[in-house]
């Protein structure tokens, strides 16, 4: 992530330049059809998130059996976007779809090209009789150009057997570049343990909207889930658990290193969570001498929370965080480690800056920028450092206030209000599985997640310190793939969308059309979801 000046204002000059050249995707298309109080979404702006414009016009693309997919230029990341492509649509369309790095006018094109208003994700999709063309200045780009075809292609594109089209892509033009450089979406992986798979499923769901971090809550009291050489035990007895006394599991490092490729692969960075000095139960049953009295804990299983604290006068403590961070970063080709830092009720104010002083200074020391929970702005966090607000609206002036000093100060921030982000959160209505989510910060439902804007949302938050947004989803209630889905969706999309497009295309009223057609896609892709009552859900999503 680059200092954060370059990139706002590189941000806000490219959108500003391709929301100049486009109408948004709100431009009523003129049938007057959709709900009665929102313009119609023309089918080119049918896409989650909002492009950042939209120009449709008549002439569609049609997939043939004679289509290719042109992938000129020699670049093996975008030879592999490619190759993703044709995965997604030669089961379902039956076509060959060769990929060949051949130039031609026809086809499906992928293009890169030094355009600097396409920035480091953007790009520009453009559909017409002979080709859709998508052209990005990096292949990230182009990644994100290929979820908005799919999303324009039928949703029996996503089928993973021949279905019988046609296989059409509206007509038009769409310019899109994202509002932030942070969109990300948390899963809790210690109070239950998910599996590669599990996690690959996740991250492949969270692809389809342009999500770009994974952050993996690695740590907990209820469980410890990544090996480390130095400290055996962590995995070995703290993975040992979860809540309500299942059999939890961990990542070997092979593992972990295959979920960050597979994440990278999918453009998603992944940002490792350990989370001290509280939320250590699983570390303190796993080494006595970790305790401040020697003496192990005992494992725990429930769900309550800030009741353990690493023994922070003890100088094995910086030996255990130092040979952790030194793992975990020669794991982790992203610049960020996240070292927690919530809810250390059980560790002394001042111990607690003292520690978050020294694990600070651990993680940039091994290359890596700091970033926590916002109750590290309440300590002295390091230039740099990231703080991720999980406040909602009960939350005091004076935690607020700490976070928008520590951002005058130098350090961007990460939204994840947990009455809008938090994906754990019940819904209002009770879902078709039972007994999901938890509701300490009040029930969640679709329209509360999307209402509201990152960048007008901590007063006194400086715009241009909001690094992005991030969907947290955390798992005292939650243990299957299905589950979390309930949960994910339809919440997710919408903070996918504040993350992504421009505030000028916010609006209830479309975003919920939008939302709408989304279902039958998900009912291909085989995604649990809650059929909120605010959303005029599709006959065929029956
Ligand atoms: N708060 C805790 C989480 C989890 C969550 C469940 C944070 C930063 C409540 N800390 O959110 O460990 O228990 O909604």
């Amino acid at each position: 992530m680059n200092p954060r000046h370059t990139r706002s204002s590189l941000l806000v000059g490219s959108l500003l330049l391709i929301a100049a050249t486009g109408v948004s995707c709100f431009a009523d298309s003129g049938d007057g059809g959709g709900a009665a109080s929102a313009p119609a979404v023309p089918a080119l702006g049918r896409v989650i998130p909002a492009p950042a414009s939209v120009t449709p016009h008549e002439v569609p693309y049609r997939i043939t059996s004679a289509t290719p997919i042109r992938v000129p230029g020699g670049s093996r990341k975008a030879r592999e976007v490619a190759d993703y492509l044709a995965d997604v649509l030669r089961p379902s369309t039956g076509y060959a779809l060769p990929v060949t790095a051949d130039t031609g006018a026809d086809g499906i094109r992928l293009l890169l090209a030094d355009e600097a208003d396409l920035g480091t994700e953007g790009y520009r999709l453009e559909s017409g009789e002979r080709a859709v063309t998508i052209t990005a200045r990096r292949p990230a780009g182009l990644f994100h150009g290929v979820q908005t075809l799919r999303q324009l292609l039928p949703p029996a594109v996503e089928a993973r057997t021949a279905r019988p089209g046609p296989w059409t892509v509206p007509g038009g033009t769409v310019r899109d570049a994202p509002r932030y450089a942070y969109r990300g979406a948390m899963l809790d992986v210690a109070r239950h343990f998910f599996t590669v798979d599990e996690v690959k499923r996740y991250i492949d769901q969270l692809a389809l909207y342009k999500v770009n971090t994974l952050h993996l809550h690695l740590s907990d009291d209820q469980g410890w889930r990544l090996a480390v050489d130095s400290w055996p035990d962590l995995a070995a007895k703290g993975g040992a658990t979860e809540v309500g006394g299942g059999k939890g599991g961990y990542y070997t490092k092979d593992q972990y290193r295959e979920l960050v490729r597979y994440a990278a692969s999918r453009y998603l960075e992944v940002i490792p969570e350990i989370d001290m000095p509280g939320h250590t139960n699983a570390v303190l049953t796993a080494y006595p001498k970790l305790n401040c009295d020697g003496e192990a804990r005992e494992p725990y299983t429930g769900t309550k929370v800030g009741f353990s604290s690493l023994c922070v006068p003890e100088e094995i403590t910086y030996d255990f965080v130092d040979d952790v961070i030194r793992e975990l970063a020669e794991l982790t080709p992203g610049e960020v480690i996240h070292i927690g830092g919530d809810e250390a009720d059980a560790t002394p104010a001042d111990e607690y800056a003292t520690f978050m002083d020294r694990a600070q200074e651990v993680v940039n020391r091994y290359g890596k920028r700091v970033m926590g929970w916002h109750q590290l702005a309440g300590a002295r966090p390091v230039d740099g450092a990231v703080i991720q607000y999980w406040g909602y609206d009960e939350t005091g002036d004076a935690e607020r206030e700490e976070v928008v000093r520590a951002a005058r100060e130098g350090a961007e921030v990460v939204l994840s209000p947990a009455d809008r982000a938090y994906l754990d959160m019940q819904y209002p209505e009770v879902t078709d599985i039972p007994y999901l989510g938890l509701e300490w910060a009040g029930k969640v439902d679709v329209r509360r997640s999307y209402d509201w804007d990152p960048g007008a949302y901590l007063d006194g938050l400086p715009a241009d310190a909001v690094l992005g947004i991030e969907a947290p989803l955390w798992t005292e209630t939650l243990s299957t793939s299905t589950e979390l889905e309930v949960m994910a969706f339809p919440r997710l999309p919408g903070l996918a969308e504040l993350g992504w497009s421009p505030r000028s295309t916010h609006d209830w009223d479309a975003y919920r059309q939008r939302l709408a057609a989304q279902a039958p896609r998900w009912d291909v892709l085989g995604i649990r979801y809650h059929r909120s009552p605010q959303v005029s859900w599709p006959a065929s999503a029956e």
